[in-house]
């Protein structure tokens, strides 16, 4: 069992997740070092699910995106094999807390999970472990650093889709542990006005993680450029109509996706902001910044490893491993 779990025990993979987030390790294997070990830009578009028909998702499909979902089947393999995380923390913007930063402390959160603009895409029933002990030090840490923060203690509020996108896109089995995190945002703010917060909520994060000796992975879940098409196609997986909203919109996010490819991260504190308010990009919630906070400006390149439009968005999954530490 792992040495900083304490969840009830499931029966674990040799070399594998357990199910309610145990880990056990192959005995040949070097002792785990603790800390954030990767920050993942996990988009979380509905479409990603409904096109690989999952057992959890209702609506079936024929497929579709499969640059992008090619490019998730690559990240999950690192996050099984070189990662290996005792926890997932994730950040997303369609749990939006007007007031404050919320934690879901809800030890087994479970439900349906439904898009409002597509429901029938995604239908998801959810059924996974928080690491309420992580979850409630996030809390304490960023309130200590001045952040109004809530921990989440009713099992009845259902867990918005992108937190439940991003972490079924990164880890399907859904056998690591969780710590889910609200967007403390408001539709009228300016384009840049939580991310000085996100850098607080970030350094709490970090914080949090170390005193806990956690070994977590950071998932980011936001698409980029954010204008898209106010009418589907008859059938929503028709690529033929998929393509980027306008070409400012592409420039916009290769600039940013160049920017993250050439390294350090430190630039991209302007670019990101500059990018919000060129595309309307969904990095405005903060949950990108957020995790280049945690991880401190770590002076590296993020390795693209797919990019993708979704009904005209913009979509990248991205890995910044800050330790350098990219075996295999
Ligand atoms: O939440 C989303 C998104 N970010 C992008 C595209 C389509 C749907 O939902
Ligand atoms: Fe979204």
């Amino acid at each position: 069992m792992s040495r900083v779990f304490r969840v009830p025990v499931a029966p674990a993979r040799p070399g594998g997740v357990g199910r309610t987030g145990t880990t056990e390790r192959l005995p040949q294997e070097a002792p785990a070092r603790a800390g954030i070990v990767a920050g993942i830009m996990s988009p979380h578009p509905p479409h990603l699910i409904y096109a690989e028909n999952p057992p959890q998702n209702e609506p079936r499909s024929t497929g579709g995106w499969e640059v992008l979902r090619w490019a998730y089947e690559r990240l999950r393999k690192r996050i099984r094999e070189v990662h290996r995380p005792d926890v997932l923390i994730v950040h997303a913007p369609h749990w939006i807390t007007m007031v404050g930063h919320h934690v879901n402390c809800v030890p087994n959160p479970r439900g349906v999970s439904v898009e409002p603009i597509f429901p029938h895409l995604f239908r998801y029933s959810y059924d996974f472990r928080s690491d309420v002990e992580l979850g409630e030090a996030i809390a304490d840490e960023a309130s200590d650093l001045g952040l109004v923060t809530r921990k989440l203690r009713d099992p009845r509020v259902r867990v918005d889709y992108a937190t439940i996108g991003a972490l079924h896109l990164v880890n399907p089995a859904w056998d690591i542990p969780v710590v889910s995190l609200s967007a403390n945002n408001n539709p009228y703010f300016y384009s840049d006005a939580s991310l000085e917060e996100m850098e607080v909520l970030g350094e709490a994060t970090r914080r949090a993680v170390e005193r806990t000796g956690r070994r977590a992975v950071l998932l980011a879940s936001n698409s980029l450029s954010h204008l898209h098409w106010h009418e589907e196609p008859e059938l929503p997986e028709d690529m033929e109509r998929e393509h980027p909203y306008n070409n400012h919109q592409y420039r916009w996010d290769m600039k940013l996706l160049e920017a993250i490819r050439r390294g350090p991260t430190a630039p991209l504190r302007e670019l990101i902001p500059e990018h919000i308010e060129a595309t309307a990009s969904e990095t405005k919630a903060g949950s990108l910044t957020w995790m280049l906070a945690a991880m401190g400006w770590p002076q590296i390149p993020g390795d693209v490893m797919g990019y993708g439009t979704i009904i005209g968005t913009g979509n990248a999954v991205v890995e910044w491993t800050p330790e350098g530490d990219r075996r295999a």
